[in-house]
């Protein structure tokens, strides 16, 4: 008789976590995990859906995915944003596809049970004269909107230490103005890997120097200077100053009223984040091929372009808004072995291609990013589903956030009772 060997539960796996460490694999690979990283991780916590210029005039609808969950972002009649669950009132039809629509009223295709904008049930053929409209409304979502970026969390009991980050964010992102952004392009990439490869790859830039040149035009390492007893002497001192010009950039970029200092809430929390005006290499100016701006016309009340790139980190997105321009990237787990990253370009909502900003020099950098991580998840997915896997030891280094991040990850799950 063949002899069963019983997998292990999910807490025992949570168990094994060893601190400094990659994760045990079966939290990497499991579709059980996945199932209960889906309920806690993505419908107990705060996550980051989409953006106010998804659905800029009243009419736009904006329906994004995620599990058994689908949700519609909408802007009503009166130019409020609204959330509600795409989930028809009468017999739970879905009420839109996936993706964009504009309408006037949500209009059930099933049997014509119509909505206003405001979710509200005006119409319901043939239910009878004493059919109770009121208590049939769509079912609204918990939603903040940051400074332009929609949050929803989908539990009855939201976490409220979403207000550090409003707080944080609301103030950093005024002059960008990101309500007042358009689209420009939108790029959706499968990558073939768990979500917290997706998370942890982007996470750290040890990976960086030799997988992203067109990045690294721009863009310097959080931890650039690594450890310093390896570094040679002119590297040590290269390091050394590299320090004190962030100290003094810091400094004076908030003597001048921007909020750049690091702000972080990564562990012993709920909701995860942090945020830091960073320096642009090079030409300083934006994430570009060489480093200057994209679009001639600045976001919001910017009229300088030295302001560096202010990053913010999520347990689901990651963003950099720049003088010219915004890119943010949303993390939809979509198995234990896939996720999406939908990734936005936003520049000023008047800005008009071709004239203020030239296509393939705004996305040029983020689309080779996007792709090379991809392969990056992919590779590693594929090697930690390897029997001869182990969990392996981030840098203390180059990878401190990584370990932020899987502790947080298991702080979390222990939270919700595994
Ligand atoms: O987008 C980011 O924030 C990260 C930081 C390092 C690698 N990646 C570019
Ligand atoms: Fe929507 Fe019947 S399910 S009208
Ligand atoms: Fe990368």
């Amino acid at each position: 008789m063949m002899s069963q060997v019983a997998s292990p539960s999910i807490s025992a796996l949570l168990d094994a976590r060893l601190a400094g460490h990659s994760l045990p694999q079966g939290l990497y690979t499991r579709p059980d995990v996945f199932e209960a990283d889906l309920d806690v991780l993505f419908r107990k916590h705060w996550i980051y859906v989409g953006l106010e210029c998804d659905v800029p005039e009243p009419g736009d609808a904006s329906v994004v995915e995620l599990g058994t969950s689908s949700i519609i972002l909408l802007r009503d009649d009166d130019g409020q944003i609204r959330v509600v669950h795409n989930v028809c009132r009468h017999r739970g039809s879905r009420l839109l596809p996936p993706g964009p629509s504009v309408v006037s009223k949500l209009v059930c295709p099933y049997h014509q049970w119509t909505y206003e904008l405001n979710g509200e049930l005006v119409h319901a053929p043939h239910m009878g004269i004493d059919f109770d409209k009121s208590c049939r409304n769509l079912k609204p979502v918990t939603f903040r909107s940051i400074g332009g970026l929609i949050y929803v969390c989908l539990s009855d009991n939201p976490p409220d230490d979403i207000d550090r980050l409003v707080e944080v964010m609301e103030r950093r992102l005024a002059p960008y103005d990101i309500r007042n952004t358009k689209i420009a392009f939108q790029t959706e990439v499968i990558e073939q890997g768990n979500w917290k490869l997706t998370l942890e790859n982007n996470r750290e830039c040890y990976h960086c120097s030799s997988n992203h040149p067109e990045l690294c035009v721009s863009f310097i390492d959080l931890d650039f200077g690594y450890d310093p007893q390896s570094l040679s002497e002119e590297d040590r001192a290269d390091a050394e100053r590299h320090q004190a010009l962030y100290a003094e950039r810091t400094e004076r970029w908030e003597a001048e009223g921007y909020p750049s200092a690091a702000v972080e809430q990564l562990v012993d929390c709920a909701t995860n984040f942090r945020t830091q005006r960073l320096i642009i290499a090079g030409n300083g100016e934006s994430q570009t091929p060489d480093a200057t701006a994209a679009s001639a016309k600045l976001l919001g009340s910017m009229t300088r372009k030295d302001l560096g790139d202010t990053h913010l980190w999520g347990h689901n997105c990651w963003n950099h808004f720049m003088g010219d321009h915004a890119v943010t990237s949303l993390v939809i787990p979509l198995s234990a072995d896939r996720t999406l990253v939908r990734t936005k370009w936003l520049v000023h909502k008047d800005a008009v291609e071709g004239v203020d900003y030239d296509l393939e020099k705004l996305t040029n950098v983020w689309i080779a990013t996007t792709d090379q991580d991809s392969e990056l998840v992919a590779r590693s997915h594929a090697g930690i589903t390897d029997p001869a896997y182990e969990p392996g030891c981030y840098s203390a280094f180059t990878e401190g956030h990584l370990d932020k991040f899987s502790t947080w990850y298991i702080e979390r799950m222990r939270a919700h009772g595994y």
